[in-house]
């Protein structure tokens, strides 16, 4: 069998999502090329050396310049701060290393578009973290999709709801800095959207929207951190240079009719992710926090038994379950993670494309710039705008 050699640039939130996967695919998942945990890579020594111990990587690097050049790394998993993402990537391509990124993928397109060329020159294989596509529940939105049981597809409707930053004393974290995630909800959270838009209905033709700031100012942060950082109001203040929310329409070009909406500022709602998808023969309704489930609405179900029925999507006959738990035994956030790497696996064993790719990173930076556009210019903007 064959196995991979990861180093791994990041060592936080998303940096514990990945190390959980590539620990847990050989157990569940054995028929999947190996993944072996060889350095995890960050610049604090102290918190890194924590982290490998605690994660279980083999050895640490706190350059990922001396990572990249390890000749005993096959893959390079890049899950720091958005604006690291492009530097490292060309790199690793430079280096012949396949490539793990996170979304989105670059800070503008025009650097993800620079990613992209630079993957497909090395001949390597490479993949953007878009994990809620490898839910069962949305996947099995997309098999009913594609068997035609939804029919033409008139409307998508998707939210991706957060209130983490509704404390104006919540502090300025690099989430809420331009130059370091390229914008604020809209591309940490719309980005997920657009890209299970994407997948699920098709490419988009046209888009127009709008985004607010509600909090402009917020304290500087004592340290780097991140979602549960806790603010002190008394210290100095910093202006916000992203979005707090950001909503468009948009047309797809299969002439469907969309309305995304990314926000933190949804109280209540802590990683509502969800959407709607109504068809000629049918509806499809999933939220993540509700990640097992999947809704669904067939107009050709007798009349006296019509609505929508909850199915629950851990049967073997679902995506990825039969690797998992007896039927009914339900899965989560972590399982995502898990099957997107065993994807990503597959596809360096198979010596095949992995999906999604850097090709759906450029798509998805691509709407968002798109409707960065319409909201500065106030009219609706055309994909086509942005095609090379
Ligand atoms: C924070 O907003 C965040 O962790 C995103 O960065 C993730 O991509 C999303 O899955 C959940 O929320």
């Amino acid at each position: 069998m064959k196995s991979v050699n990861v180093g791994m640039v990041g060592y936080k939130f998303m940096g514990k999502a990945h190390s959980n996967a590539y620990r847990a695919l050989p157990m569940f998942f054995p028929q999947a090329a190996k993944p072996v945990m060889k350095a995890i890579c960050g610049r604090d020594a102290d918190a890194l050396e924590g982290a490998r111990a605690q994660f279980g990587w083999e050895s640490a690097e706190t350059d990922w310049r001396e990572l990249v050049k390890r000749s005993d790394i096959d893959l390079i998993d890049i899950n720091a701060p958005s604006d690291a993402h492009k530097e490292i990537a060309l790199a690793a391509a430079a280096a012949g290393k396949h490539i793990f990124c996170e979304k989105p993928l670059a800070l503008t397109l025009s650097d993800s578009v620079e990613m992209l060329k630079a993957a497909e020159a090395a001949g390597i294989k490479h993949m953007v973290g878009f994990n809620y596509r490898f839910a069962p529940a949305v996947q099995l939105a997309k098999k009913l999709i594609a068997e035609g049981r939804i029919g033409e597809i008139y409307h998508f409707r998707g939210w991706f709801l957060q209130d983490w930053i509704l404390d104006p004393s919540f502090p300025l974290v690099w989430r809420l800095q331009k130059e370091i995630a390229g914008s604020g909800s809209h591309g940490d959270l719309g980005a997920h959207v657009i890209d299970l838009a994407r997948y699920l209905v098709g490419e988009f033709r046209e888009v127009i929207g709008m985004s607010e700031t509600f909090v402009k100012e917020r304290p500087m942060p004592s340290a780097m951190t991140g979602l549960s950082a806790k603010g002190d109001k008394d210290a100095p203040r910093g202006a916000v240079t992203v979005d707090d929310a950001t909503l468009f329409l948009s047309r797809f070009e299969n002439g469907a009719l969309g309305s995304i909406e990314a926000t933190r500022f949804a109280a209540g709602h802590r990683c509502t992710n969800a959407f709607e998808i109504n068809g000629s023969k049918g509806s499809i309704k999933f939220d993540f926090e509700r990640v097992n489930e999947l809704q669904v609405y067939f107009t050709d179900d007798a009349d006296d038994v019509q609505g929508f029925r909850r199915v629950l999507a851990t049967d073997a006959s679902h995506a990825y379950m039969d690797a998992w738990w007896p039927a009914g035994h339900t899965i989560g956030y972590e399982h995502t993670f898990t099957h997107e790497v065993y994807e990503l696996m597959q596809a360096i064993a198979e010596d095949r494309p992995a999906s999604p790719n850097f090709v759906d990173g450029v798509a998805c930076q691509a709407v968002l710039e798109a409707v960065d556009r319409s909201i500065a210019e106030r009219r609706w903007v055309s994909l086509s705008e942005f095609e090379e």
